[in-house]
């Protein structure tokens, strides 16, 4: 997940339960390290999207409540795109995460990874996923011929443009940096008046 309030979490709604029951780790470079630069913090709740559909993956998000909030000033939450406009095809966007590197692989990295793909727009790509990508929230990004894309793993981490403005949630895809199937995201734009209205509810 991504801190986008000093005391929430937007990540996935697909990642609900158990995986937020312990708590959060706030900002650590290595996974399930708890260094300096990092903090621990217990979940109050979890708030999926009520519009969350675990069949077409639509509305795939969720926001953490924690118990309190980051004190660490360097833990600062990421700007969340609060524009109807979404990137235009081919533009750079980062994402990050913890996880597998490689499809069928079970080696997890500790190291927190970073990848940059490209924004790939909807006819696109929902003609490359047979219609599966459901309009408005959902977004896709890859690269020409495969080979980089967010890995299992990355479920709930974000996607930034290069302002480092979060405009999507990693969702799902068909297998992993597969030539033609792109990474599938969660379009924050698509939820960002219930995003909003949530935050202001719960934080
Ligand atoms: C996963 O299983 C996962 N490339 C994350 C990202 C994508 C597919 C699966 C998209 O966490």
């Amino acid at each position: 997940g991504s801190l986008v309030w000093d005391d929430v979490v937007l990540t996935a709604a697909h990642c609900q339960g158990a995986p937020f029951d312990s708590g959060v780790l706030v900002g650590p470079y290595i996974l399930n390290t708890l260094s300096s630069d990092a903090e621990f913090i217990d979940v109050q709740r979890q708030v999926p999207h009520h519009s969350y559909d675990s069949i077409t993956e639509a509305y795939d998000f969720m926001l953490v409540k924690l118990e309190n909030p980051v004190i660490n000033p360097n833990l600062m939450p990421i700007a969340v795109n609060s524009l109807k406009e979404n990137p235009m095809s081919n533009d750079v966007l980062t994402v990050i995460g913890f996880g597998t590197l490689l499809e069928g692989s079970s080696n997890w990295s500790n190291q927190l990874q970073e990848v940059n793909v490209n924004y790939i727009d909807y006819e696109t790509c929902d003609s490359l996923y047979n219609g599966d990508i459901v309009d408005s929230v959902m977004l896709c990004a890859g690269v020409p011929g495969g080979g980089k894309d967010s890995c299992q793993g990355y479920s709930g981490g974000p996607i930034f443009d290069q302002q480092g403005t979060q405009i999507g949630v990693v969702s799902w895809g068909l297998g992993l940096a597969r030539e033609n199937f792109p990474g599938v995201y969660s379009l924050v734009s698509g939820a960002r008046v219930l995003i909003d209205a949530t935050l202001s509810h719960i934080s």
